[in-house]
């Protein structure tokens, strides 16, 4: 199991480093963790966007622009559209959202003439360390992208984060299919979505990994719940991924884990031909730097 993110630091700086093209770098909470990571030599950082906003904005907060490339361009949507197209043309190994919104940008790389679709689903997937867990890891998706996954929804999310595990070096990750409790009950689709999934596993339909379910959050990240629970199975109190049944219920468990728990996070969107780095705004630097990180490991073993 590991234990903390900062492994992800490290794994990034191993092999050759990885260009990130960040659309509308003006916030300087995106900027200063692009500069920062350029500087610890975790990414090349190419900025597009209003050059000289972006250098005003480093001036005002003191960010070392040394040895970051820019790409000028004023208007927003047209740097996103030019930051996406680095990336489809190989210019660029991986995306990052500045100060556009999400939308904005998930449409961009949703084009279908120049995006970053690769014939896959796109999810979210959140690592979180939780220092209440004995800073654990616990991933959870999709709290970012995809609103109400059906059943293929669902296999496609959890296959996008199987090969992020196994790139960062899980070979089984332990996935937990979550609902309100854990037996199945035909008035909850959760519920029977998790057992399809875990049966779907267990015929070699999804590979990779182990997925069972349903479990309530408590069963499957605490021992002491699920023996109590008599729940018997490997995921259960061990869950490595918490495959959640809407967007709301994983961005909230993500949002309490950042901001109540005192975790630590690093989120990137999974299944486009590279990652994206997308963070809220209200994300610490350091959520942001650790999100790098874990985009460029992906990158760079794709
Ligand atoms: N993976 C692959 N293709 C997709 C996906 C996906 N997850 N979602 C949509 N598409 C494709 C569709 O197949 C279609 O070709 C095209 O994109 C448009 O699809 P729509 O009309 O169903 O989707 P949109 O354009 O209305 O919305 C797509 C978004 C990703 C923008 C939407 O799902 C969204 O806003 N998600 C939530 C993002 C968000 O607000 N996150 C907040 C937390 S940061």
């Amino acid at each position: 199991m590991m234990h903390n993110l900062d492994f992800l630091l490290e794994l990034c700086q191993t092999g050759r480093r990885m260009n990130l093209a960040v659309a509308c770098p003006y916030g300087d909470d995106v900027l200063g963790a692009v500069c920062e990571a350029h500087k610890r030599g975790l990414i090349n950082g190419i900025l597009v966007g209003d050059s000289e906003q972006i250098k005003k904005k480093a001036e005002a907060h003191g960010f070392d622009l040394e040895g970051l490339s820019f790409v000028d361009e004023k208007n927003d949507y047209a740097a996103t559209e030019k930051a996406v197209q680095m990336v489809s043309s190989k210019d660029a190994d991986l995306l990052m959202k500045g100060f556009v919104k999400t939308a904005v940008l998930l449409h961009a790389v949703l084009n279908k003439e120049w995006g970053l679709r690769a014939g896959s689903l796109l999810s979210h997937l959140f690592l979180f360390e939780i220092p209440l867990l004995d800073r654990r890891i616990l991933g959870i998706s999709d709290g970012g992208m995809n609103m109400y996954p059906d059943l293929n929804a669902k296999v496609g999310i959890i296959e996008n984060a199987v090969k992020c595990y196994h790139k960062i070096g899980v070979s089984n990750p332990l996935i937990a299919a979550l609902g309100a409790v854990e037996v199945v009950n035909p008035d909850m689709p959760a519920t029977l979505d998790a057992a399809a999934l875990t049966q779907m596993n267990r015929r070699g339909q999804i590979k990779g990994c182990t997925v069972d379910g349903p479990f309530a959050l408590d069963n499957a990240v605490s021992d002491e719940a699920a023996r109590i629970k008599n729940i018997d199975s490997p995921v259960a109190g061990k869950a490595d991924m918490l495959l959640v049944p809407s967007i709301e219920a994983g961005n909230m468990i993500g949002k309490v884990l950042l901001y109540m728990t005192g975790g630590r996070g690093a989120g990137v969107i999974l299944g486009a031909k590279k990652p994206i780095v997308l963070t809220s705004r209200f994300d610490s630097m350091e959520t942001k730097l650790l999100s790098i990180a874990l985009g460029a490991v992906v990158a760079s073993k794709e």
